[in-house]
């Protein structure tokens, strides 16, 4: 069993599309631990990318991440950080497969409606950003 952290960007729940997200999540096998909506401020979302702080879109990407409300999760399942982040596609929804979250939502490079981490020690940070162990279900 591994965790990871996923958001449902501010596009998304914008948009309205939290429960497709959701949807697929509970028809792969993927189990919701741990979950929260937040409005995160400019400077929770510059903590939370602070690995693209040189990148250029580093500025765009922080505005749009504190934006309006975001859900974060935590996510438990078998191998979930490759399986979801395979759910999710490509970064570049033009990119990713069809059936994916990105390839089917996404309307924009940056606005691409999904976070997933990306390997176990990433998890381990972003999951402890969020949540306290009182907010994660074991
Ligand atoms: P990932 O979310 O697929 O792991 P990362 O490379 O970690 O992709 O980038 C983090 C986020 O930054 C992306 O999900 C996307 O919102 C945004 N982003 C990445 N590359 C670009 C870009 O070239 N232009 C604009 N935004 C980008
Ligand atoms: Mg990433």
């Amino acid at each position: 069993m591994e965790r990871t952290l996923s958001i449902i960007k501010p596009d998304a729940v914008g948009r309205g599309l939290m429960g497709d997200v959701i949807k697929r999540l509970e028809s792969n096998e993927i189990h919701i631990i741990g979950m929260k909506m937040l409005h995160m401020t400019r400077s929770q979302a510059e903590g939370f990318y602070a690995v693209h702080r040189e990148r250029p879109f580093f500025s765009s990407l922080c505005d749009f991440m504190s934006s309006g409300p975001a859900l974060v999760m935590v996510l438990e399942g078998e191998d979930v950080i490759k399986r979801y982040r395979s759910l999710m596609g490509a970064t570049n929804y033009k990119d990713a497969k069809e059936g994916t979250i990105r390839r089917d939502f996404a309307t924009d490079i940056e606005k691409n409606v999904v976070h997933g981490s990306d390997a176990p020690e990433t998890a381990a940070v972003e999951i402890n950003y969020f949540f306290n162990s009182f907010e994660i279900m074991t």
